[in-house]
């Protein structure tokens, strides 16, 4: 049989894309969150933090100036994996607790979900925290093929137990064990890339535990960070011996600005974790590839807001990006530099403690008080610990900050600028319109670790 001319074109073509470039696939993809890492708390914002390898993979790649996340962990992470502001998935409010019935609901499709109709292979390893009350909540029944990590938060490091409830898990199994969580994440992500087939793309979730409190690094800030950046070093010296970082896409965010309560700092941005300030929602991130970014070792300083990911990665793995959702694809900004298409992001709209905040390119409106940790927080001591600072009371209902003058929010200029603040309180009312209200339900007392062997556990919703 005789092949057509079309046909055989086709079949050309295919051949040499192959031969011509060895990123061709799909990438592989490693998204990496730290837990409560502030803004002050990375080597490419300070002198005084210690992380060789993220430092290098930073200046290697795009530094995202502006790239902004939630004030907690919950409402970022259910941002990450459904592109939808947490003011329209309701859990904009707080996180998710434990004895809560709350969950990133199941009517969202998540970015594995995507990612796995696209081919990749899907795992998570680390911190869930988006509901577990069900066990269709949990990981490997949203389009992970694996998981190992933990539901909730603020477990101890190596007891891995969260008050009276035992939190830890291999896929649905409870994994029993008194190993440092960051050690079993490294050994089970090398696992990962030293037995996954390298033609099929990789999707590869890292939500580790560091650096939240407890600090049980030398009890202190620099220890946890320095460990994470370790445990990153690792993970990166495999996907290089394994062959994997040619075709690859490495992202580094936190989940929300740093709690200034466990020895985080934010300087020079006002506020903490909790907060709508700069410090508790503007994230520290980078994008680091050898090939994917045709711009490289710059800072952006672009508008991004953690739904953005979402979009972001589901366009460089090359899936059309879902109608409906809030997060763009700025895939083009961070690998070719461009402008961000990204004009405001809107920090919350948070019908529990009735504030909210957007910003544009320039200034920023909030309504209502930011949170509790107001102020300027001075850097940890020598010993890594926290130094607090006396809050300030009386705020204003209305504030007004121009964030290009002054980004570390000083000066209140909202009396002066009555067309500004009329400006985006219309745009803030828009997104206002959409918001659903918080889900934030009491504990439920079913949820007790008692009746599941002393295990948080799914099956109580
Ligand atoms: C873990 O359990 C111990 C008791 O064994 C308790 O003292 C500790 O507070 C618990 N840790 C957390 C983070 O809940
Ligand atoms: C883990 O193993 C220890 C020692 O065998 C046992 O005492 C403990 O109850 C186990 N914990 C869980 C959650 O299974
Ligand atoms: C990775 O890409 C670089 C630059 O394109 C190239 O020099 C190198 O040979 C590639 N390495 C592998 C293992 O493909
Ligand atoms: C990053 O943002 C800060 C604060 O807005 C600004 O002062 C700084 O110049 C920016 N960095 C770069 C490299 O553009
Ligand atoms: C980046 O720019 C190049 C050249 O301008 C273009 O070919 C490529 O499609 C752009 N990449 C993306 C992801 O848009
Ligand atoms: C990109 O942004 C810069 C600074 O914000 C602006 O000066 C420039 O005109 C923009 N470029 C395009 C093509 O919009
Ligand atoms: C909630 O905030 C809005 C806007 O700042 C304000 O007008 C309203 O009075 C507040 N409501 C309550 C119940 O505090
Ligand atoms: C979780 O564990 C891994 C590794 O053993 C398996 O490959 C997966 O099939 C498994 N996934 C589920 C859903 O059980």
């Amino acid at each position: 049989m005789v092949m057509g001319e079309g046909r055989l074109l086709i079949f050309l073509v295919i051949i040499c894309t192959n031969i011509d470039s060895n990123v061709s696939k799909p990438p592989h993809i490693i998204f990496i969150v730290a837990d409560d890492l502030g803004w002050n708390d990375v080597s490419w914002h300070t002198d005084e933090i210690l992380m060789p390898n993220l430092d290098r993979m930073a200046r290697a790649g795009v530094i995202l100036n502006n790239s902004y996340v939630q004030p907690m962990c919950s409402p970022s992470r259910s941002a990450f994996m459904s592109g939808y502001f947490p003011f329209h998935t309701g859990l904009q409010h707080d996180v998710i607790g434990a004895r809560q019935a709350n969950f990133l609901e199941s009517k969202y499709k998540i970015l594995p979900q995507y990612l796995k109709e696209k081919g990749y292979a899907t795992h998570i390893v680390g911190k869930w925290h988006l509901g577990f009350c069900n066990w269709k909540y949990t990981p490997t029944y949203r389009g992970f093929d694996s998981y190992l990590g933990y539901y909730v938060a603020a477990e101890d490091y190596y007891k891995h137990n969260n008050s009276n409830g035992y939190d830890f898990r291999f896929n649905t199994s409870v994994l029993n064990t008194t190993e440092y969580s960051l050690d079993v994440f490294t050994r089970r992500a090398k696992e990962i890339l030293t037995t996954h087939t390298i033609k099929t793309p990789l999707f590869l979730y890292l939500p580790f535990q560091n650096v939240h409190a407890p600090l049980e690094v030398f009890n202190n800030i620099f220890g946890m960070v320095y460990a994470l950046d370790e445990a990153v070093g690792q993970i990166m010296k495999v996907l290089d011996d394994q062959g994997y970082m040619n075709n690859s896409i490495i992202i580094f965010t936190t989940d929300n600005g740093g709690p200034v309560v466990s020895g985080a700092n934010n300087l020079p941005l006002r506020g903490a974790k909790t907060t709508i300030w700069e410090g508790g929602t503007r994230g520290a991130a980078f994008v680091y590839s050898p090939t994917y970014l045709h711009k490289t070792q710059y800072t952006h300083n672009g508008l991004m807001h953690a739904a953005d990911w979402f979009s972001t990665i589901l366009g460089a793995a090359g899936v059309d990006i879902p109608d409906g959702v809030d997060g763009l694809n700025l895939w083009n900004m961070i690998s070719n530099g461009s402008n961000s298409t990204r004009q405001e992001v809107v920090h919350n709209i948070d019908d529990i403690y009735n504030n909210s905040a957007i910003r544009d390119s320039r200034y920023k409106l909030m309504f209502g008080n930011p949170g509790r940790y107001n102020t300027w927080y001075p850097l940890p001591g020598v010993d890594g610990h926290s130094q607090l600072a006396p809050e300030i009371t009386d705020l204003p209902e209305v504030q007004l900050f121009d964030l290009l003058e002054d980004p570390g929010e000083h000066y209140n200029i909202a009396d002066q600028n009555p067309d500004i603040v009329q400006r985006l309180t219309d745009r803030l009312n828009l997104y206002k319109k959409t918001a659903i209200p918080a889900r934030y339900p009491k504990g439920d007392p079913a949820s007790n670790p008692d009746n599941f062997g002393g295990v948080w556990s799914p099956g109580w919703c």
